[in-house]
């Protein structure tokens, strides 16, 4: 059977940064502002009056201290709550397809390939800019990429759902060498006037380069040696945002096309899910859970992650056995395991096992098992 390695990864963060401070001060000044505009209703009883945000809450609930974002000004804008972005015209290049671009062009770097040695270019998010045509093909276009590109969403997921793809692609010859992009500009359909979620997400971008083992050149290389999907329906983290939209005569601004979560459940459910489908994925390559050196899990949740480690090697973990990049980046959905995967594996020996584990709306699950070459 072919072989198939990951040879370079890359990240593309905007330079504007929010810190839980600025966050919780623009947010207090919109609660501020709604509670005093519909006074009346609220004395009433009528209408229920906004509650404050707190740094403490979000730093204690999630573990997350700040966000990259693509615009700052617009989401902490009291009046408007929701990032400005320039429209563009159809023959400029379109943002995601942008961040995609410079993610993917740092993978490549990485990997000492070229967007002409690319035959395959799978580029999914938690929510897309545009139903079509696909952006995984503009990127293929301005990469001067080959073969064929398409467009994926499995939320939080997609990333190792595409890592999947990639590898059974390599695997059976349709591809020789597979760009998986995953640019997630969650502070679109992030709702920042929600204080149970206004603090969750930031954006980035992430690129894997995936090929086969016979052509790969990079210094650094990881063999897969499994991938393992999941998915199992739940509406606790739902977003109704869709083309049937104006057709329904409902809102476009009302809450349901936005992000939203049950986030106490999908905490409690999502964490023994995720932890025996490590176990399970593990067990079929005899690999026990405390032989893997290190996992790169989805940063949604600093005690999620704390929990799900617990569960699997019984121990608290040592710091550095699953990282965390979610202080720094926030939940970047799809791309949040794939940034940790990038940003810390350096240390690690030829021979050590690693596992990318990411969990999320569908309820969808992925893992992927690494040995590094
Ligand atoms: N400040 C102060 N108090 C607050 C705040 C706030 N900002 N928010 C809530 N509170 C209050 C609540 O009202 C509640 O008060 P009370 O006890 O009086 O009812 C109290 O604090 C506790 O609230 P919670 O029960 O909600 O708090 P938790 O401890 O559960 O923490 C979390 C909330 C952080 C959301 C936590 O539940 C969590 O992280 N859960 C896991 C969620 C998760 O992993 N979700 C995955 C989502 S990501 C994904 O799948 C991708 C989707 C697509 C991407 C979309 C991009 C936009």
């Amino acid at each position: 059977m072919t072989s198939v390695v990951i040879s370079g990864t890359g990240l593309y963060h905007p330079s504007q940064i929010i810190t839980n401070a600025e966050l919780v001060e623009s947010f207090n000044r919109y609660v501020e502002l709604y509670n005093a505009r519909h006074a009346d209703e609220i004395a009433a009883g009528t209408r229920e009056a906004l509650q404050p945000s707190s740094v403490e809450f979000i730093e204690k609930a999630s573990g997350i201290q700040r966000r990259y974002v693509m615009d700052k000004s617009g989401v902490l804008d009291p009046e408007r709550m929701v990032p400005r972005l320039a429209p563009r015209r159809d023959d400029e290049l379109s943002l995601m397809a942008e961040i995609g671009v410079a993610a993917a062009r740092a993978a490549l770097a990485q990997a000492g390939k070229e967007g002409k040695d690319v035959d395959a270019v799978l580029c999914g998010a938690s929510n897309m800019q545009r139903a079509y045509p696909a952006i995984a093909v503009e990127i293929q276009q301005a990469l001067g990429a080959g073969g064929y590109g398409f467009d994926m969403n499995v939320a939080c997921s997609t990333a190792t759902f595409a890592l999947e793809q990639a590898v059974n692609a390599v695997r059976a010859g349709s591809a020789r060498c597979v760009l998986v992009v995953n640019p997630e500009i969650t502070s679109g359909h992030q709702e920042w006037r929600d204080r149970d979620c206004h603090f969750i997400f930031g954006d980035a971008c992430t690129a894997i380069i995936v090929e086969r083992a016979d052509t790969a050149t990079a210094a650094e290389q990881w063999d897969v040696l499994g991938t393992k999907l999941a998915t199992q329906f739940s509406n606790n983290i739902r977003n109704n945002f869709g083309f049937l939209n104006r057709c329904e005569d409902t809102p476009a601004d009302a809450r349901d096309k936005t992000f939203r979560q049950e986030g106490r459940k999908v905490f409690k459910e999502v964490v023994p899910m995720a932890a025996a489908h490590i176990e399970n994925h593990l067990s079929t390559l005899k690999i026990e859970p405390t032989q893997v050196r290190r996992y790169w899990l989805h940063q949604a949740n600093q005690a999620m992650n704390q929990f799900v480690i617990r569960k699997l090697i019984g121990a608290d973990p040592a710091s550095d056995v699953a990282p965390l990049i979610l202080d720094e980046f926030a939940n970047t959905s799809s791309a949040g395991s794939i940034i940790a995967f990038h940003a810390h594996r350096a240390d690690l020996s030829t021979g050590d096992l690693g596992m990318i584990c990411s969990f999320g709306a569908g309820y969808s699950i992925g893992s992927v098992i690494l040995r590094k070459r």
